[in-house]
């Protein structure tokens, strides 16, 4: 469990840290509009593109609390996560605001929704592993992470982000540890193996089965930002999650077989 190994403190202690329920001052909330059925001509590329900032936080009491589902993404310092948000919201700079001075420790949200009608939340959470970052900050930092992966209420999804040359590294595992709880309990749960150029297919095939029997059968996908490889499939992926009902319902369906033929209203 490397990530507490690091903070040193267990993990019982890291849930009294930071309670989410406090009464905070709160950035202004996003439209209460979750329930709004999205225009069925919205792809979800285009619903991933209308991704805006919304507000940046050092600690979890300061997140806005809200009832919109909330999408996180998480990885290793130099996973490729800045990079995938921005290929998948299709806009250059949107996760790299967290490369600012002053905000490469804090969680920064961007809401996703058309015309001001917000249905989800993207959460992009710093990288951890980052040898340089002082041990303190470190431990920090872990504590924020893990307190917001257990407590936030509105998490419906994770995306973890992984360089396949690395794998799924220690602090990866200590962090599946921390959401297993939940993901029994119906939250989401997708692995990126991310820069999937930098392998041959072969190894793309060989870093994919891997990966799912580390991530315990879970959704695992290769994905690069350069080639534009698993882009629309991931998008598809995080809309199926936020817009289960829509999804069902486009669903083709399948013939019907032997089925007894309904009764016209009028009885002929
Ligand atoms: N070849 C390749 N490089 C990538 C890809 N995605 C990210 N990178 C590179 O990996 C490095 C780290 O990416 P970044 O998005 O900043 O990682 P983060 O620290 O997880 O946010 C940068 O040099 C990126 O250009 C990809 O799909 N293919
Ligand atoms: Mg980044």
């Amino acid at each position: 469990m490397g990530f507490y190994n690091d903070a040193n403190v267990s993990f019982l202690t890291l849930l009294h840290l930071s309670p989410m329920n406090q009464p905070t001052p709160r950035p202004p909330r996003p439209a209460q509009a979750a329930s709004a059925p999205a225009s069925a001509s919205v792809t979800p590329l285009g619903w991933m593109h209308t991704a805006r900032f919304l507000t940046t936080a050092a600690q979890l009491v300061h997140l806005p609390e809200y009832a919109l589902p909330e999408i996180a993404f998480v990885g290793r310092s130099n996973a490729g996560k800045s990079t995938c948000i921005n290929t998948l919201t299709q806009q250059k700079q949107l996760a790299f605001a967290s490369k600012k001075p002053g905000r490469t420790q804090h969680i920064n949200l961007f809401s996703l929704g058309k015309q001001g009608v917000h249905d989800a939340v993207l959460a992009d959470l710093p990288g951890y592993g980052y040898a340089a970052v002082p041990k303190a900050d470190k431990a920090r930092w872990q504590r924020v992470m893990a307190n917001y992966l257990v407590s936030r209420s509105n998490l419906t999804g994770v995306v973890m982000l992984c360089d396949p040359r690395h794998g799924l590294t220690e602090l990866d595992e200590a962090l599946l540890e921390i959401i297993r709880p939940r993901v029994e309990e119906g939250l989401k749960f997708l692995v990126l193996l991310t820069k999937a150029d930098k392998l041959t297919r072969a190894e793309q095939a060989k870093a994919l089965s891997i990966t799912r029997l580390q991530a315990g059968g879970g959704d695992v996908k290769l994905f690069s930002a350069l080639k534009k490889q698993g882009v629309e499939e991931v998008a598809q992926h995080l809309w199926d999650w936020i817009h289960p009902a829509q999804t069902q319902a486009a669903q083709p369906q399948a013939p019907a077989v032997n089925t007894p033929q309904a009764t016209p209203p009028d009885g002929s």
